[in-house]
């Protein structure tokens, strides 16, 4: 499997506004983002931390996903993301793997980024994201 490292963890938080006052003023990170990712029904802030990225996510609605997971769940790690230079070979991959898949095909996602989803009922409970920058090539 072509996947490079950890691209970003998504964390769900009630309040971006709350949580980001951890994530700068104690762990000295900086917010260089925040986006609203429509579809999604989340607002997203990212921070950097070598070449990996910390995904803040906040629900603008009780029923997309991270409200449900909160409300479930309640707040913490979301998902965790991957890199790969080629998302449509490692989504045929996973396919061919029996591995269930959300998303069969790449849509897009926060940052521009290419972005399929892995059912946490295939990975051991860890929802998971591909993701390919294709603007990087
Ligand atoms: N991690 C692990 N398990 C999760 C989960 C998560 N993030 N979200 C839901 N689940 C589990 C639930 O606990 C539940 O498990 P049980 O059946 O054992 O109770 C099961 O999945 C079904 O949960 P649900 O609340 O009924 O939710 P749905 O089936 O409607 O949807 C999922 C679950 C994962 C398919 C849906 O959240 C999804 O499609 N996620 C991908 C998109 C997404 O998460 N977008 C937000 C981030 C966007 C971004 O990063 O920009």
């Amino acid at each position: 499997m072509e996947l490079s490292h950890i691209e970003h963890i998504g964390i769900a938080v009630k309040s971006i506004d709350e949580a980001r006052k951890y994530y700068e003023d104690v762990l000295g990170l900086k917010c260089y983002a925040i986006e609203e990712v429509k579809e999604q029904k989340v607002k997203t802030a990212f921070f950097k931390i070598g070449q990996t990225k910390i995904e803040l996510l906040e629900s603008t609605d009780p029923e997309g996903p991270v409200g449900k997971f909160i409300e479930k769940k309640g707040e913490g790690i979301h998902h965790i993301a991957f890199a790969t230079k080629n998302i449509e070979s490692v989504l045929g991959k996973l396919e061919a793997d029996g591995v269930s898949l959300i998303d069969k095909s790449p849509r897009k996602g926060a940052e521009g980024l290419d972005i399929a989803f892995i059912h946490p009922k295939s990975t051991f409970g860890v929802l998971t994201e591909i993701c390919e920058d294709k603007n990087k090539k």
